[in-house]
């Protein structure tokens, strides 16, 4: 990325809005329409630019910036979010870099510093690794026989089952939470995601481009009802190149990821992410008709043995795993302000307080707790 300052740019015309809004990096703007009557060249709802010209804004109350431009180079001089009154917790220093030479400056600096991995580092990966198994997120109740599948219980095993050979290429929402917190990457282990950028169905068309990259390799794809919904005619791929993928449907029902975020922050109501307005196909006669093998795993008990034969199969395979309306996906965060090392359900204080290294931010002592959420605090989906 190239990044090039705004006044070297003159043929471009920045207008500021009549009103702004920064919702967690989600930008609403107003203009003028007037504005707008010279330029020919329209991108998005709020921007227009004359070609190879101009692309669009954003920028706090004070600076109006042009984020990108066209003609394939990206022009980013953002300034807007470096503002500490736009960031969730603040941040002590922001700085505006290039990535590229702040990284170069920064590796000049540790040579001349003449740093080197030393006790300090090692005893802080301990402490890592010491944090990560006493904060577990997969608990041991979790795999206990119940009449359905617990996907954290689920992913752990299969996690533990994978070879260190194997490809992962998991989808979005709840699914890529559960993989996320549960899958143990090995080394030599390649896990592909979409993290962030989210587009349902991802993973599907990902792991039949990772099986084209090396066909060699067992290729492992974790999907959601409603991701494999979007993507489902890659079926007929498969079959038609004859490719070997293990597409594994964490199968709640349900937009999992999208009705924990409605119950939090509407009082525990939901609406169109199911059962009411959205209700998956029957998958299994979906795949058999494309004529692909099929698996369903119905409970916890079963699942050890079945994830066994699935990893071993020769072939392309579904495999639907019955996750009745599973969507509870912990630790995560409450609230506006919460700091990431905070998560819901909170650890007892004190314990929390030895943790930190840094004081705590303000308000430590008493974490927002879900039915505390106010309409003003809420993140989106
Ligand atoms: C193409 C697309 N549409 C909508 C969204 C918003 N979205 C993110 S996750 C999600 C629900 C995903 O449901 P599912 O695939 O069943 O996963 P689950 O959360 O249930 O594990 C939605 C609607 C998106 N990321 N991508
Ligand atoms: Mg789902």
């Amino acid at each position: 990325m190239k990044i090039v300052s705004d006044k070297k740019l003159k043929e471009i015309k920045l207008y500021k809005p009549i009103t702004f809004k920064d919702m967690r990096g989600e930008i609403w703007t107003k203009w003028e329409k007037k504005i707008f009557k010279d330029l020919n060249f329209n991108l998005s709802k709020y921007t227009k630019s004359k070609k190879n010209v101009l692309r669009g804004f954003h920028g706090d109350k004070k600076s109006w910036k042009l984020i990108s431009c066209l003609k394939g180079e990206i022009l980013n001089v953002v300034e807007g979010t470096l503002s500490k009154k736009f960031q969730q917790v603040p941040f002590d220093e922001n700085i505006n870099c290039d990535a590229k030479k702040f990284i170069k400056i920064l590796k000049d600096f540790l040579i001349k510093k003449n740093f080197k991995s030393n006790e300090n580092h090692s005893k802080w990966l301990n402490r890592c690794v010491e944090w990560k198994e006493t904060y577990d997120p997969v608990k041991k109740d979790f795999f206990k026989n119940t009449n359905t599948v617990q996907p954290y219980a689920f992913i752990r095993r299969l996690s533990e089952k994978m070879d260190k050979d194997d490809i992962l290429v998991a989808d979005c929402g709840g699914n890529i939470v559960t993989c996320n917190h549960a899958f143990e990457t090995k080394k030599g282990q390649r896990y592909f995601t979409n993290n962030g950028n989210s587009p349902m169905g991802f993973s599907f068309s990902g792991a039949i481009g990772a099986y084209f990259a090396n066909p060699k390799k067992r290729i492992v794809c974790i999907i959601g009802d409603g991701g494999m919904n979007m993507n489902i005619q890659e079926l007929q791929t498969i079959k038609n190149y004859n490719i070997n993928i293990k597409t594994i449907i964490l199968n709640n029902h349900i937009y999992g990821i999208t009705k924990a975020f409605q119950e939090t922050n509407f009082g525990g109501k939901s609406e169109a992410c199911g059962p009411r307005g959205y209700i998956p196909p029957d998958f299994i006669k979906v795949s058999k008709a494309y004529g692909i093998k099929t698996m369903e795993i119905k409970n916890n008990s079963e699942f050890d043995e079945k994830i066994d034969q699935l990893l071993n199969c020769k072939e392309s395979i579904v495999v639907d795993v019955d996750c009745h309306d599973h969507h509870e996906y912990e630790p995560r965060i409450f609230g506006w302000k919460t700091p990431i090392e905070d998560m819901y359900p909170y650890i007892d204080r004190d314990e929390f307080k030895k943790n930190m290294i840094i004081d705590p931010v303000e308000g430590w002592e008493s974490p927002i707790m879900p039915k505390f959420i106010k309409s003003d605090e809420v993140g989106d989906a």
